[in-house]
């Protein structure tokens, strides 16, 4: 069978009294693990080099842009890509990014595809970038919208050591877009990183929903397109705030393959079976002899 035994990194909280230098200790750590179980490449979660800041509003630019990388690989991060060709395992690794393009400066919650040879391969942008701009009365401060742009790559998808590989962030992993359109662009593992607040003022009602929502929509995209998915969590108490963990690898078949256990710094594997997505196509969905595109306008208008 064709495989590719894949590694999700969950980590504990990162506060943000951590040094850079300690966080990226920690995910050298995991990706130690990830390796010593015979894994080819790890996820990492989406923001995993600093706490998840859009849980305040912060004026001051500079304190903003702290919590960004200008380089990819840059002074701090650099060991974690040495550590990858070291150990000969690729990673995805989510963080905020700095670019300076179209002649101004732009931020992006961004996550990256890197080579078991420690070499940067492709780029993914968060698409759908939730929460406000200002805080909102009764609602969880989340302001990730005063300080992302939406993503602007697409959604890519790219070849890792023979297999197609697709990314997703976090809100991403709650709309069917996001997967379809990966499956269309040829993904057969989606890798995600996500932080995701236990509690949500503005709907107390869905508090005990908060782990089902998690994995509903990641194994239903599974499913719907015969994927992998493989999604890490931050989890626990970040400051003050806590988020849920639940970090899981799903098949093409919807169901759960492993699921971490705790809400700290924990890998799971699954050796994953990429034949699988040609049966579960072959059952159900055959998408070149049975899909309606021409039926499906209306999600592609605004
Ligand atoms: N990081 C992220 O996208 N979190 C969102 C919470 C949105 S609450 C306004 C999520 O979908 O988990």
């Amino acid at each position: 069978a064709r495989c590719l035994t894949i590694a999700v990194a969950q980590t504990g909280p990162i506060q943000r009294s951590a040094t850079r230098a300690e966080t990226v200790g920690r995910l050298v750590h995991l990706l130690e693990q990830a390796a010593a179980a015979g894994a080819e490449i790890a996820v990492f979660p989406e923001m995993a080099l600093t706490t998840f800041f859009p849980r305040w509003r912060i004026d001051d630019q500079a304190e903003i842009d702290a919590f960004f990388e200008s380089a990819m690989p840059g002074p701090e991060t650099q060991r974690l890509y040495d550590a990858a060709a070291r150990l000969k395992v690729g990673f995805a690794l989510g963080y905020c990014e700095i670019a300076q393009e179209d002649g101004r400066t732009r931020h992006f919650n961004t996550m990256d595809l890197v080579g078991p040879d420690g070499r940067f391969i492709g780029r993914y942008r968060k698409m759908h970038v939730p929460g406000s701009a200002e805080p909102e009365e009764g609602t969880t401060t989340h302001l990730e919208r005063r300080y992302f742009e939406p993503g602007n790559l697409g959604f890519p998808v790219f070849d890792y050591g023979g297999v197609r590989v697709g990314m997703a962030i976090c809100n991403d992993r709650r709309w069917p877009e996001t997967y379809r359109m990966l499956c269309l662009n040829g993904a057969e593992v989606v890798l995600l990183g996500y932080n995701t607040p236990l509690l949500l003022d503005e709907a107390p009602a869905l508090a005990h929903l908060r782990m089902f929502h998690n994995h509903l929509p990641m194994q239903a995209g599974a499913y719907q397109n015969t994927l992998w998915v493989a999604a890490a969590a931050k989890a626990g108490l970040e400051d003050g705030q806590a988020l849920i963990g639940g970090s899981c690898i799903i098949a093409p078949t919807g169901e759960m393959a492993a699921q971490a256990i705790s809400l700290g710094d924990e890998v799971i594997v699954h050796r994953a079976d990429l034949d699988l997505i040609a049966i579960c196509r072959k059952v159900n969905f055959d998408f070149a002899l049975y899909r309606r595109p021409d039926q499906y306008r209306l999600i592609s208008e605004p």
